[in-house]
């Protein structure tokens, strides 16, 4: 049979369509493709969950592609290796309790387990706005990537989740939407955004897992998001904390939910 080029069109337009519309309504929307994101929506999906990651860029993997300062191997500690065990990500023992990986493989192998989990990750997709019911946040705001750097006037579409992962990194977006547009308290010591402090592995992967939490109602953080909205230090190439928070939160909301 020649190949039709209208037909492949159709089929993408058809079968995107039909993926956007199930994902309207989900379980849980997760902002964010990076480690911590990805961990987050594994685990979700795979207790069953429906889950859409949605992420800015062309690509998933947030800061791990590039390990530390472009030699793309990352380090975890003895509880992150555990996890790059379950996901079946290769790591080497180096100085005793520390393992490194390949950065490519690691964010390759989070991002194919989440798909096959069943999460459905959108990329070139922005989270701009929240949705804001009665005090909780009910859903999320999005619009293509490309639009927002363009600077088009284009208004939004609506996704309604039963609860929201701000796994946005070191800008923490959606925490930043509900301090600084809705004006809302955040359960946090400032009532707001108290932004992430300097390098301190050994403090930030400790402090990130207790920061893994419900900061508004309906509101989670995973990743490094969670030390920028604590205020707790950044830990550079480590990423033990990022998959090891990725996994609590998903448990957080697997019991909340
Ligand atoms: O930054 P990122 O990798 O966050 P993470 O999972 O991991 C942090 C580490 O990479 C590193 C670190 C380790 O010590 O500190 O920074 O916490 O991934 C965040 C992803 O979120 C996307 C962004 O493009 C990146 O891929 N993102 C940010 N804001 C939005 C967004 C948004 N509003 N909508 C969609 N995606």
């Amino acid at each position: 049979m020649p190949l039709d080029d209208v037909i492949v069109s159709k089929t993408i337009v058809e079968q995107f369509s039909k993926k956007l519309l199930d994902h309207l309504e989900v379980d849980v929307a997760v902002v964010g493709g990076g480690p911590a994101g990805m961990t987050a929506a594994y685990y979700l999906a795979r207790a069953g969950k429906r889950v859409s990651l949605f992420e800015r860029k062309l690509s998933v993997g947030g800061g791990m592609w590039g390990g530390g300062i472009l030699f793309n191997e990352i380090v975890v500690q003895e509880d992150g290796k555990a996890i790059l065990d379950e996901f079946d990500i290769d790591a080497v023992a180096c100085d005793e309790g520390y393992y490194s990986a390949d950065s490519v493989e690691a964010v390759s192998t989070l991002c194919s387990k989440a798909c096959k989990a069943g999460a459905t990750i959108f990329n070139t997709v922005s989270a701009e706005d929240v949705m804001l019911t009665d005090e909780r946040v009910t859903g999320l705001v999005i619009n293509w990537s490309a639009v927002e750097i363009a600077g088009l006037h284009v208004d939004p579409i609506a996704v309604r989740a039963g609860a929201v992962v701000d796994a946005t990194g070191h800008a923490a977006e959606i925490a930043h939407v509900l301090k600084d547009k809705a004006g809302v308290e955040l359960d946090t010591p400032t009532g707001g955004v108290v932004g992430e402090q300097p390098m301190w592995a050994e403090v930030g992967e400790r402090m990130i897992i207790e920061n893994t939490r419900q900061f508004f109602p309906g509101a989670y953080c995973a990743g490094m998001a969670c030390n920028a909205i604590y205020g707790a230090p950044r830990m550079g190439p480590v990423f033990g904390g990022m998959l090891l928070s990725g996994k609590k939160v998903a448990e957080m909301i697997l019991n909340d939910q």
